[in-house]
């Protein structure tokens, strides 16, 4: 009796998880289980080797108080010379791909294609080898939010003349990778960078033209994807056989209420804020939603500009942007609730004005170490069915998932954040029909969390940000992942 009630309680350790609410089907065999990183965030040197400087440097050596703690990226887990003890750990999980992003300064000191900085490139060389040597699949981001700073010089996202900028790294990247590498994501999350760095001014280029320079930021971004997606059409697909993306986040916008008024404000909130971005590229007809068309044109007349402050795609253009994807590429780590509300008043321009409605979280919902990062597992099956029935049935990867805690070695709450949303995923696959075929978790390792900096943790694996050395520890959610991995299930043992 008493061996029995110990054995049921290692047992229960053992699998850490509340099984009784986790579907006990697998994965299918051909599922890609991997974890995420992005340059700044871990490779430090910032400096090394002829890298140029981004606007990261330029942030927090010229505004550290921008950061929490003034923590900065110029070590971070010091992966430009650690990458092979992070390539052990991907192989201890069993990663079968590895999300990266390549640092554009690193491989352009100035961000222009006329000068190549040939240590940053056999970095990435060195790095993409020594995955594909362990079976590792490279899944690569060019752009991971750390802009060249000679190209913010000349104004940035805001500035149309980056689509070419961004086209020619885009090909130069391609040329020198394509051979290994054979999944790119060209832009990270594009919203963030434009609403954080072009209207709250919370990162860099910290600017505050809310309602404007967004909407600018966000349409350079759109057309550089889709030249890249073009060129490597034309000039590398045949010989390369790759596949390209972005990666675009969302939340789960879920209405407050039963009531009418509430669903609609909850899909206007989605169009605004995923549609925004996915809307030209993933979209059978292309363009930006036809909610936000109407109502910024409407609202930018009222408010006396001669035009609608969100830019307009040419009929030419709507044509080239659709459909610039292989596969669809999404980041998701919580949910919103959204009611309805009257129009703001017109005066200050905003994206929020535009859009109107109130989006909060529920103050039930289980937190994370960051405040925004609301534990709602339903949320992603409900994303995944959202982004499915509106994109006509993509295949959909999830590019990064994951929880923040502050640093513990046993993290419990990070294991049931990853099973709980794996079983939603699992449920939107099995019983709604949905084509996903990835699961990347954020993160490899422990990282600079950007205006955070270090002290919110989303690794598998502890950083002593301390220690010169930056000592890798495994934490326990590390062993259940792999597990996972290996079983292609989430509990104990699951029907064939
Ligand atoms: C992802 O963004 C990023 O791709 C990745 O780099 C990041 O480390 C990871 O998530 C975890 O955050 O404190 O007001 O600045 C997810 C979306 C956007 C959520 C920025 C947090 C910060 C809000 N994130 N947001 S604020």
């Amino acid at each position: 009796m008493r061996l029995t009630i110990l054995f049921n309680f290692c047992f229960v350790l053992l699998l850490s998880v509340n099984n009784g609410e986790l579907i006990n089907k697998k994965f299918p065999e051909d599922f890609f289980f991997g974890v995420a990183t992005a340059a700044y965030q871990i490779e430090g040197g910032w400096d090394a080797d002829g890298k140029g400087e981004s606007v990261w440097d330029r942030w927090v050596h010229t505004r550290p108080y921008m950061v929490l703690n003034q923590d900065n990226g110029d070590v971070a887990c010091d992966s430009y010379h650690k990458y092979l003890e992070d390539v052990e750990m991907l192989k201890h999980l069993g990663a079968n791909h590895y999300r990266f992003s390549l640092s554009w300064s690193r491989i352009l000191p100035t961000g222009y294609v006329n000068q190549v900085n040939q240590p940053g490139v056999d970095y990435y060389k060195n790095l993409i080898s020594a995955l594909k040597e362990n079976g590792i699949e490279p899944y690569v981001t060019l752009y991971h939010w750390d802009l060249p700073q000679p190209l913010q010089d000349i104004g940035g996202w805001t500035n149309p003349l980056l689509v070419d900028y961004f086209a020619d790294y885009a090909r130069l990247v391609f040329s020198l990778f394509g051979d290994e590498v054979k999944n790119w994501m060209t832009f990270n999350e594009p919203k963030q960078p434009c609403m954080n760095g072009y209207a709250y001014a919370i990162i860099p280029p910290g600017y505050v033209t809310n309602g404007i320079g967004n909407y600018w930021c966000a349409h350079t971004i759109i057309k550089a994807h889709a030249k890249a997606y073009h060129i490597y059409d034309e000039e590398f697909r045949a010989t390369q056989n790759g596949r390209v993306s972005i990666v675009i986040d969302s939340v789960w916008y879920e209405p407050a209420s039963d009531s009418d008024q509430d669903k609609e404000a909850a899909e206007r909130k989605i169009q605004f804020d995923y549609g925004w971005y996915a809307n030209a590229i993933y979209h059978p007809d292309g363009n930006y939603p036809q909610v936000m068309i109407d109502r910024i044109a409407e609202r930018s007349k009222k408010e006396g500009f001669s035009k609608s402050r969100l830019p307009e795609f040419t009929p030419e253009e709507i044509e080239y942007i659709k459909g610039t994807f292989d596969f669809l590429c999404l980041n998701t780590y919580t949910t919103n609730l959204v009611q309805w509300t009257e129009d703001a008043e017109i005066g200050f321009p905003s994206w929020e004005a535009d859009a109107s409605v109130v989006a909060y979280q529920d103050a039930s919902w289980n937190s994370s170490a960051s405040f925004w990062l609301k534990v709602v597992p339903w949320g992603i099956r409900k994303l995944l069915n959202w982004v499915d029935q509106n994109y006509d049935h993509p295949e959909i990867f999830i590019t990064e998932n994951g929880f923040s805690d502050t640093s513990e070695l046993d993290d419990q709450d990070r294991i049931n954040y990853h099973a709980e949303y794996l079983s939603n995923i699992l449920q939107a696959m099995l019983e709604d029909g949905v084509n996903v075929t990835g699961y990347t978790a954020w993160s490899l390792l422990d990282n600079f969390e950007w205006t955070m900096g270090y002290s919110q943790k989303f690794g598998f694996y502890q950083v002593d940000f301390d220690s010169p050395n930056r000592t890798r520890t495994i934490k326990k959610s590390a062993n259940y992942f792999k597990k996972i991995i290996e079983t292609k299930c989430l509990v104990d043992t699951c029907e064939d």
